[in-house]
């Protein structure tokens, strides 16, 4: 099965970024998943016609109009009959939305089709927002130049999810977020890289010595970078254990530094 995205947009090209490589291009190209692109320019009746006016009321900047947005989501409904495809999710990418998550992505990921509509200028006009419009989502507490990004950081965040997307090595089990936690540090060659040496135990071979000290270094950076993050997940006996020892190993080591 197919998840298909359809997103409206005036920067059509900025999507390349998601198809030209990488494990999420690999996907489309083997049908996994799909993206179409709507530019609601090509729904205004001649080339003058625009897309964007003056805001009611007054003051600065331009505001994206209805018709063409609401043409260009028709003609997406259409070819959704065409496809069988049942009624999508409408998503408005927008500053006022609700901040996008692992567990929103998730949530989304179980959709056969969501319909993705990206803001340039001040944004489009509420009448659009109030009558199609199902969700808004922002990415962050910070201003971008449209919702061209922020779509994409969707379209990527949910792909990682859906069965087939990664491969068994880069499944999103192993994803920090997956099971609340950051992930473990890690380590490549050189063993030793001038005086700086990689943990001992990651070099024994020793499987479950391995998998433990990762989760027992994962639950420490997670206590020293995201402590809200432990606040939402209860610890088993044993993490609780790893969690204090390393605490106080971490104390021990401080102390001697001094
Ligand atoms: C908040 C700033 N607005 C008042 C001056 C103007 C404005 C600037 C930029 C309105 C929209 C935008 C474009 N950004 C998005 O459409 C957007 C966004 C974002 O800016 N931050 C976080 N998430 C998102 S999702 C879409």
């Amino acid at each position: 099965m197919t998840t298909s995205f359809d997103v409206i947009t005036l920067m059509p090209q900025m999507f390349n970024a998601l198809t030209i490589d990488g494990v999420i291009s690999r996907a489309f190209e083997n049908k996994l998943l799909e993206l179409n692109l709507w530019n609601p320019r090509d729904f205004v009746d001649d080339i003058h016609q625009s897309v964007d006016d003056r805001p009611f009321g007054g003051g600065p900047g331009m505001v994206m109009m209805i018709d063409p947005i609401l043409k260009a989501l028709n003609k997406i409904k259409i070819n959704h009959q065409d496809k069988d495809l049942g009624s999508s999710k409408v998503i408005y990418l927008s500053p006022k939305g609700n901040r996008f998550d692992h567990k929103k992505a998730l949530e989304l990921s179980n959709q056969d089709n969501l319909i993705l509509i990206c803001g340039r200028y001040e944004g489009i006009d509420q009448r659009f927002i109030d009558g199609w419009v199902d969700e808004e989502i922002s990415v962050g507490d910070y201003v971008t130049s449209g919702g061209e990004l922020p779509a994409m950081i969707l379209v990527d965040a949910i792909s990682r999810l859906i069965p087939g997307v990664l491969n068994k090595n880069d499944s999103y089990i192993q994803d920090s977020f997956y099971d609340g936690l950051l992930d473990h540090t890690q380590y490549t060659r050189s063993e030793e890289f001038k005086d700086l040496k990689v943990p001992d135990v990651l070099l024994s071979g020793d499987h479950k010595k391995i998998a433990m000290w990762r989760l027992k270094n994962s639950l420490y950076e997670t206590f020293k970078k995201r402590p809200d993050l432990l606040k939402d997940r209860e610890l088993t006996t044993e993490e609780s254990r790893l969690l204090q020892e390393v605490i106080r190993e971490q104390e021990h080591d401080s102390k001697k530094r001094k």
